[in-house]
C-alpha cells in the first residue's frame, strides 16, 4: 500500500536509496521510449523462464503464448546464488527474475544481457522510486517487477502473543516451546541478514568477523530448527509441522488468507526488503521475445493479476491502484513505519566469504 502513499509510508532511509520523489505518477522515461513491439514474425517459437514462485502463473504464459505465438516454459527455483550458478555453467534461460543484488553479482559476471529498451515500453509503468535503484541505475539489465518484505509466519494457537523479536528464534530460551518446529530460509543473504540484525550488526556488513559471528549464532541455532527451506516452508506451517517461520512476505500472506490461525510479523529490531527483477542471461538466443514477454507482465492489468494470484506487490502504481481491497490489504504489501527495514545491497568481493560462511552453517547439524 505505500505505492498509493508513497511519503507517508516510506521511511527516509529508502527515499533515499531507491531516489522516491513525488512517485506514483507512471513517468515517460527517456531510456523506454513507446515504440512499436516486435512484430510476431521476429519472434522465436518459445521461451524458457526461471523465476520464484508464483511470480509468473501458467495461465498468464498461456495468454502470452495465444496473443503472441511463443509457448512459455517456467521453471520455479527460490534461490539467486542456484541460478547464478547455473548460468555460469552454461544453461540458458531467456528470461529471469533475480533480485536486487543477484542483478550486480549476474551482470558484473558477465551472465546478463543489456536490455533493448525500445522493445519494452511498458517500463514507462513503473513507479518513480524503483527507476534508479543502486544495483541498476540505469535500467540497463533489470526492470524490478516485485518487492516485498521478510518477516516470520506464525501459528497463533503456539504464541500467547505475536513475536516481536528475532530472539524468539535467537534466544534459545525463547525459542525452546517451538523447539523442532522453526523453519528458516535456505538463503545466503536472508538468513545471514537476520542474524546480523539480531546482534546488531549490518546485513550488508562486507566485514569476515561479522559474518563469523552471525555464522555461529545460526549454527548455535540449527539444531532447534526443524529445516532451512525456501520452498515449501509456508505449506509447512499450514500443515502445523512448523509454528514459526522465516519467510517471504507474500508467499506467507498467500496461507494466512486460508487459515485464519496464521499470522505475519515484522520483527522490531528490523527486516530485510527485496526488490526482484525480469532480466535476460547473456546466453539467451531470443532477447527480443524474451522482452516481448517482460513487456507483457509489465502490462498493468497482467501484473495486477499476478500481484491478485501470488501476493507479491507489484513495482507498478498503474498495477497496485486495480487490485482488490482484500489484496492491498496483504501482510505482504504493509511497511510498518516503526520498525526498520535494509534493502540488499551488493557486496563485492566479500560477497565470497559470506556464502563460505553460509556454507557452514548449511553443512552444520
Ligand atoms: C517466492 C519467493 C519470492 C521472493 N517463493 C524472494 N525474493
Amino acid at each position: 500500500m505505500f505505492l498509493r502513499q508513497p511519503q507517508e509510508r516510506l521511511p527516509l532511509a529508502y527515499l533515499l536509496l531507491l531516489s522516491c520523489a513525488a512517485c506514483d505518477k507512471p513517468a515517460t522515461q527517456s531510456a523506454h521510449p513507446a515504440t512499436a513491439p516486435p512484430a510476431a514474425s521476429e519472434l522465436a517459437d518459445s521461451i524458457r523462464v526461471v523465476c520464484w514462485n508464483d511470480y509468473i502463473t501458467p495461465k498468464i504464459a498461456a495468454e502470452f503464448e495465444r496473443e503472441r505465438g511463443v509457448k512459455v516454459s517456467i521453471e520455479f527455483i527460490n534461490n539467486n546464488e542456484e541460478v547464478i550458478e547455473r548460468l555460469a555453467k552454461g544453461e540458458v534461460w531467456d528470461v529471469w527474475t533475480p533480485s536486487d543484488y543477484a542483478v550486480q553479482v549476474a551482470a558484473e559476471r558477465g551472465l546478463l544481457a543489456p536490455l533493448t529498451a525500445a522493445n519494452i515500453p511498458n517500463a514507462r509503468y513503473l513507479g518513480r522510486r524503483f527507476q534508479n535503484a543502486s544495483y541498476d541505475p540505469e535500467l540497463k539489465y533489470a526492470i524490478p517487477f516485485k518487492w516485498g518484505t521478510t518477516g516470520l509466519g506464525y501459528d497463533r494457537r503456539a504464541f500467547s502473543s505475536p513475536p516481536t523479536s528475532w530472539s524468539v528464534i535467537f534466544d534459545p530460551a525463547k525459542r525452546k516451546a517451538f523447539k523442532g518446529k522453526i523453519s528458516l530460509l535456505d538463503d545466503v543473504r536472508e538468513t545471514m541478514g537476520i542474524a546480523l540484525i539480531y546482534l546488531g550488526l549490518d546485513p550488508n556488513t562486507t566485514d569476515p568477523a561479522a559474518y563469523a559471528k552471525a555464522r555461529d549464532l545460526l549454527i548455535a541455532t540449527k539444531a532447534d530448527l526443524k529445516e532451512l527451506n525456501s520452498e515449501t516452508y509456508y505449506q509447512d506451517l499450514a500443515a502445523g509441522s512448523v509454528a514459526l517461520a522465516h519467510g517471504w512476505g507474500g508467499d506467507l500472506a498467500q496461507v494466512i488468507a486460508e487459515n485464519p490461525h496464521l499470522a505475519f510479523a515484522l520483527p522490531k529490531e528490523g527486516y530485510m526488503l527485496f526488490i526482484d527483477n525480469l532480466a535476460i542471461p547473456a546466453a539467451s538466443t531470443k532477447r527480443a521475445t524474451a522482452e516481448a514477454f517482460i513487456n507483457y507482465v509489465l502490462r498493468p492489468e497482467v501484473s495486477a493479476r499476478l500481484v491478485e494470484e501470488s501476493r507479491f506487490a507489484s513495482t507498478l502504481p498503474a498495477a497496485t491502484a486495480q487490485i482488490s481491497a482484500e489484496i492491498a490489504a496483504s501482510p505482504s504489501m504493509m511497511l510498518p513505519e516503526d520498525i526498520p527495514f535494509h534493502v540488499f545491497k551488493y557486496l563485492g568481493a566479500a560477497n565470497e566469504a559470506l556464502e563460505r560462511s553460509w556454507q557452514e552453517v548449511q553443512a552444520a547439524r
